[in-house]
Parts: structure tokens; sequence; C-alpha cells
């Protein structure tokens, strides 16, 4: 095999990771398109996509390197939605999962001299650089432009309009 099975399995748990964000980011536009939030539904529908299609990297990596992938189950991702405030801190941690989990896997490649391994996961490297300041900026909105309902608004629109990223 051209991974070792460590990677492997490390690969297969960040393939996991990314099927459940889509999926919480999927509850969460649900959610927001019930409450109101309109942009916001838009902009973690986005999301979730984007999620998705990290996941399909990877699998698309090991099915290069003529390993078969075992797709895992999804988890139910949580439904106690509260505020928009409250799920895009939620998003933020789980970002901030997602790069510690991406870190550990560079770290192992390296350990290993899997070079292979280590070029391929640099694109996610600069990715987590962009979505965990995407959502520390979509936290910053709530600290300076309010909470209340005109604020929302505000921030819904911003959200709305970081749906593409490249906007942020
Ligand atoms: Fe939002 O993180 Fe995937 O990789």
């Amino acid at each position: 095999m051209k991974v070792s099975n460590e990677i492997l399995q490390l690969l297969h748990e960040q393939i996991a990771m990314e099927a459940n964000a889509s999926s919480y980011y999927l509850s969460v536009a649900s959610w927001c398109k019930v409450t109101g939030y309109e942009g916001a539904a838009c902009f973690f529908r986005a999301h979730s996509a984007e999620e998705r299609e990290h996941m399909l990297k990877i699998i698309q990596y090991l099915n290069e390197l003529k390993i078969h992938v075992k797709i895992p189950s999804i988890e139910e991702p949580p439904q106690n939605m509260e505020s928009l405030e409250q799920v895009c801190k939620i998003a933020l941690d789980n970002e901030q999962n997602v790069t510690k989990s991406i870190n550990k896997i560079i770290d192992t490649a390296q350990k290993e001299n899997d070079h292979r391994t280590n070029v391929f996961l640099e694109w996610f490297v600069n990715e987590q650089i962009e979505e965990e300041d995407l959502f520390e900026t979509i936290m910053q909105k709530f600290d300076v432009i309010g909470r209340d309902n005109l604020a929302l608004h505000e921030i819904d629109k911003i959200l709305d309009k970081l749906k593409n990223k490249k906007d942020a």
C-alpha cells in the first residue's frame, strides 16, 4: 500500500470530519431559513457544499493511489440551535478542530517521510487559514455591529455576501 495504516486511518477520520461538517452546515442552513436568516441560509448551504468537496478531495487522493475508501456514516448534527451567533461560534470551533486534525496528519506524514501525503495536505493547510479567518471575522461582527434585531439583519446580509468566500 502507498500510505501507512496510520495515515490511512487518519485520512478516513478526516473524511468523516468533512462529511459531518457538511451535514452540520446543512442543518444550520435549514434552521437559518426557517428562522428568517435568508442570507445565512445561503451562506451555510454553500459552506456545506464546500465541505463535501473537501471530503471528495481526500477520497480522490486515496483512489488515485488505488486505495478503496470506506465511506463513513454521518453523525446526526446537533439540533439545538439557539441563535445565529451560537451556530457561527460552533462553526468556528469546528474549523479549529479541523485545523488540529489536518496538522496531526501532516505531523504523522512528516514523521513517516510520506512526502506525497504531506504535499497533498498543503492545500488543506491554506484552506484552514481562510476558513478560520472567515469565521473569526463573522464572530467579530456580533461585537462590532451588535446583537439586536437590526444588527442581526445586517449580519445576515453580510453572510449572504460572504457565501462565495472570495468576497471575504
Ligand atoms: Fe471547513 O474545513 Fe473542510 O477541510
